[in-house]
């Protein structure tokens, strides 16, 4: 299987690979072609399993993702490439550009070429605020921003591209995603860096208050998320856009979970307006439901799970990088 994912090089790109090859029976390994703005340097590629390569796209590039994706002819896109939350309010335009004309792009292009299928990656950024909680997947979407908005919009893309048989697109609204790569201008990168901040250094200004409460999800259930939902049979899916709902600890319980973990770390909390309110907007849990309805979701992972699980790697890609105390 050849597989194309945009927007690599971000927070779920790598993590994704590894399990896309893990899936894979190892008589039958796919070709992945991992694209991105600039790809990342040779030495942190130098790592890939075979069948992995990578190329620069910028998917704003009408002509170029259009050849591009002619040229690897892919059987599997994943979309990821996007601009977070807290950036696309200070680079709206942006946001719209790589957010909104992008997925445009991404998918004439796979309808140009015949690519059969193609995973969205959309967010609980969809949501503005006053909905139910824990909050279903049809309610109505009000986004407060930039981000959501074109995630909104790229969710009815996807549902329109589908409905008239061009492309079969199917995709999920993360919550916030804590793995021990780093993020990229997101709003709830908080919760991240609790742990890697506090395994570096011992100490954490989070940008929210300690209440702040919003659905977080663990990267191994993200990227097991996305190639399970790339996997489920058309006819089992009544939807387009799933709900995934991961866990809602409020920030001071993250911060008592990194604390069990790494004793002695000292978080505090200096809430900074714009990326507060953005939280704010979001809820602070999903019913994912038809999820598990559908194809078999089921997040494996609660808050201490998770602890126990990223603090050891996190210490480990540290001691492998010498940044550890920097
Ligand atoms: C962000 O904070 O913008 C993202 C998201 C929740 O989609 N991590």
């Amino acid at each position: 299987m050849r597989i194309l994912l945009t927007g690599a090089g971000g927070q779920i790109g790598r993590d994704l690979i590894a399990e896309l090859v893990r899936r894979a029976p190892a008589a039958d390994p796919p070709t992945i072609v991992a694209t991105d703005l600039r790809p990342p340097p040779a030495a942190v590629t130098a790592d890939d399993p075979p069948g992995v390569s990578w190329r620069g796209l910028d998917v704003v590039d009408e002509a170029a993702t259009r050849a591009l994706i002619a040229d690897v002819r892919p059987d599997l896109v994943f979309h990821l490439a996007a601009i977070l939350s807290a950036k696309g309010e200070t680079e709206p335009q942006l946001a719209y550009a790589v957010n909104q004309t992008g997925t445009w792009n991404v998918l004439e292009a796979c309808r140009a070429t015949g690519v059969p299928r193609l995973v969205f990656t959309s967010s609980i950024a969809v949501y503005g605020p006053g909905l139910p909680d824990p909050t279903p997947d049809d309610v109505p979407l009000h986004p407060t921003t930039m981000y959501g908005a074109t995630k909104a919009a790229g969710e009815l893309l996807c549902e329109y591209y589908t409905r008239r048989g061009w492309v079969d697109c199917r995709g999920v609204r993360f919550p916030g995603l804590i793995s021990a790569g780093l993020p990229g201008g997101g709003s709830s990168d908080y919760a991240l860096f609790m742990y890697v901040d506090g395994v570096r250094r011992g100490a954490y200004e989070a940008f929210c208050r300690a209440d702040t409460r919003i659905p977080l999800m663990y990267m191994p259930d993200g990227v097991r998320a996305l190639a399970e939902i790339a996997e489920a049979p058309r006819d089992r899916l009544r939807r387009c856009i799933y709900n995934l709902a991961g866990f809602s600890p409020r920030a001071d319980e993250i911060a008592a979970s990194v604390g069990r973990a790494v004793p002695g770390v000292a978080i505090t909390y200096a809430p900074e307006p714009l990326r507060q309110a953005i939280l704010d907007s979001w809820p602070s849990a999903l019913d994912d439901r038809a999820a598990a309805t559908d194809w078999g979701w089921r997040a494996r992972f609660d808050l201490d799970a998770m602890t126990d699980d990223l603090v050891p790697r996190i210490r480990a890609l540290l001691a492998r990088t010498g940044a550890a105390g920097a």
